[in-house]
C-alpha cells in the first residue's frame, strides 16, 4: 500500500515596487518578467498597473512564492497619483536607461519619494536597463556599482528588456532577499 506523503506548501505573496523616470523601460521589464514578451510602441503608463507572478525557486521547493509587481508611471506630472502605491511595499527595483544620464542622477529622487512612504530599510535592487544600447551608454559599470552602494541596493544588474537579458534574476534575487529577510528557516 502507498504512503500518502504530505508535503506542506506555503504560499507568500509579496508587493514589489518598480521605479525610475518615464521610458527606462519599467514597464518592459514587468512585461518581460511576467509574460515573457516585448512590445514596442508599447502605450505609456497612465498610473499605475500590477501584474503578479509566482518565482520558480528550487532553493525553496516547499514554498509557492508569488509577487505582485506594481509599475509605476515615472512622469512628473503623475507625481501626485503615486504615494498610495508604494503603501505595502515589501522590496523596490530602481530602474535607470543607460541610454539616459539624467535617468541615473534622478535615482536619488526616486529613492527619497517612495521611502518617504514605506520607510527605509526595505530590500531594493538598481537596474541599468537597455544594456543592448551599448554603444549609446552614458553610465559606466563602476558607476553604476558605486550608485547601488550608495543607495544600499542589495545588487545592481545591467538588464536588457528587449533581449532579454538578466531580467528574471532581477526579480529572483529580490525574492530571496525578502524570504532571508522575513522567514527563519
Ligand atoms: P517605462 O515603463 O519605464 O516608461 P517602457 O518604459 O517600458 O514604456 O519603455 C520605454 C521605451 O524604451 C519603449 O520604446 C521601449 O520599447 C524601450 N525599451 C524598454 N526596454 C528596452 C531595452 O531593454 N532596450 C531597448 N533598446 N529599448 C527598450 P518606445 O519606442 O515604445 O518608446
Ligand atoms: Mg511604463
Amino acid at each position: 500500500m502507498g504512503k500518502i506523503i504530505e508535503k506542506s506548501i506555503r504560499s507568500f505573496i509579496y508587493k514589489v515596487v518598480v521605479v525610475g523616470d518615464g521610458g527606462v523601460g519599467k514597464t518592459s521589464m514587468v512585461l518581460r518578467y511576467c509574460e515573457d514578451t516585448f512590445k514596442e510602441n508599447y502605450i505609456m503608463t497612465i498610473g499605475s498597473n500590477f501584474s503578479t507572478k509566482q518565482v520558480e525557486l528550487e532553493e525553496y521547493p516547499n514554498y509557492l512564492v508569488k509577487l505582485q509587481i506594481w509599475d509605476l508611471a515615472g512622469q512628473k506630472h503623475f507625481s501626485f497619483v503615486r504615494p498610495p502605491f508604494y503603501r505595502g511595499a515589501t522590496a523596490i527595483v530602481f530602474v535607470f536607461d543607460l541610454s539616459r544620464r539624467s535617468s541615473f542622477q534622478n535615482i536619488l529622487a526616486w529613492k527619497s519619494e517612495v521611502e518617504k512612504v514605506i520607510g527605509d530599510g526595505k530590500p531594493s535592487m538598481l537596474v541599468g536597463n537597455k544594456i543592448d544600447l551599448i554603444d549609446r551608454r552614458e553610465v559606466g559599470e563602476k558607476e553604476g556599482e558605486a550608485l547601488k552602494d550608495e543607495i544600499n541596493a542589495l545588487a545592481y544588474f545591467e538588464t536588457s528588456a528587449k533581449e532579454d537579458v538578466d531580467v528574471s534574476p532581477v526579480f529572483k534575487e529580490i525574492t530571496l532577499a525578502i524570504l532571508k529577510g522575513t522567514q527563519k528557516i
